[in-house]
């Protein structure tokens, strides 16, 4: 006879590792609403992992370097690679991959909001790696700790990559930080268009977070998407101090007793709209997305027909 997904004795045994600070394996049991959130929050993810080639992408070309394009190359790169691995940690929990994509081109999943803003100078390339980055592994790396043994060692993984990618990112605002006063100024003009887009990629505050508690209660979420964000904070505004630049914020200053950077208001206006799917590269980042998919179906088509074969060859060796 099937176990009733909610057991209240399971369930019991379940919180008990969760408090006992285990980590939840694929085959273990688990509530239904610890997968659906886990499916929801980590193929959201690797969404967001595929969809930020994008903006990077678009400068491969444009590169002001060799040594530079080949950097970049890789960084993308290294992007896709987090997207497929977090895929495949999604599909542990029992979805298929097919199914989550399909979740992105129809729009009914979400990926992170920092990427539906446009990339108009070389200098992004740099604050995209220090900024998006740098928030980025201020996420992750309390992720690596999540209940779910999967994803905390996807998490692992992928925060050595993104450390190296901030690292790149902050040489090339350093260099540019130091150069003509045109190139300091594109820079400068970059911290400005990223900084509160930044500061958005940790999620609502804490008082409209509805995901929040369920996701602490379980430890999937280590810490509230506030504490994250004035984590950030502290660690960026002396990188921006170290390299002469201004943060867009009037209201930014460095409170004594708390030892936190206070900063000013988000927009939430502005979050919740790119949220929907109205911030300023929403429909070409998704249209790429979808041509993109539609331009590959050939060589799933392929890889499919492949394993096919291979899988008649090795029945007819069995028999
Ligand atoms: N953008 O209740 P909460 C990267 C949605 S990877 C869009 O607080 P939660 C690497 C949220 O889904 C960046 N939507 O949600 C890289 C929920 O909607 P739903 C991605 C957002 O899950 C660098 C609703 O709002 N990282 O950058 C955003 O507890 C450079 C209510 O929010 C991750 O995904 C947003 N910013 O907390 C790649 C990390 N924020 O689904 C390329 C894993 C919230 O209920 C280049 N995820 N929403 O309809 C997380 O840590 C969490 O999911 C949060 C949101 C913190 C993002």
């Amino acid at each position: 006879m099937p176990v009733p997904a909610e057991d209240p004795a399971l369930l019991a045994a379940f919180e008990a590792r969760i408090a006992a600070g285990e980590s939840i394996e694929p085959k273990d049991w688990m509530p239904e609403r610890y997968r659906k959130q886990l499916t929801r929050m980590m193929s959201q993810h690797a969404h967001s992992e595929i969809v930020g080639m994008l903006p990077e992408g678009n400068w491969i070309t444009r590169a002001p370097s060799l040594r530079r394009k080949l950097s970049l190359i890789a960084k993308v790169q290294d992007e896709a690679g987090h997207g497929l691995y977090i895929y495949c940690g999604t599909e542990t929990l029992g979805v298929d991959r097919h199914e989550l994509v399909e979740q992105l081109l129809d729009g009914r999943a979400k990926y992170s909001s920092i990427f539906n803003y446009p990339t108009l100078a070389w200098a992004d390339m740099g604050v995209i790696g220090w900024l998006v980055d740098g928030a980025a592994i201020v996420n992750q790396t309390v992720l690596a700790k999540a209940s779910y043994g999967p994803y905390a060692r996807a998490m692992v993984r992928i925060c050595k990559e993104e450390n190296f990618h901030k690292r790149q990112g902050y040489e090339i605002c350093t260099v540019l930080a130091n150069g003509t006063p045109a190139q300091k100024a594109m820079l400068q003009d970059s911290v400005n268009r990223f900084w509160w887009p930044a500061l958005m990629m940790f999620g609502p505050s804490d008082t409209n977070s509805p995901n929040s508690a369920e996701l602490l209660r379980w430890r999937v979420k280590r810490k509230t998407n506030d504490e994250l964000r004035q984590r950030f904070v502290n660690l960026t505004v002396p990188q921006a101090i170290a390299l002469g630049l201004t943060i867009p914020d009037p209201d930014l200053h460095f409170n004594e007793a708390t030892g936190d950077w206070e900063f000013g208001e988000i927009d939430w206006s502005e979050f919740y709209e790119v949220v929907k799917g109205n911030g300023p590269c929403n429909q070409e980042r998704m249209e790429t997305r979808r041509a993109a998919h539609e331009n590959g179906e050939w060589v799933r088509a392929a890889a499919t027909a492949h394993a096919e074969k291979q899988r008649a060859r090795r029945d007819t060796a069995a028999a």
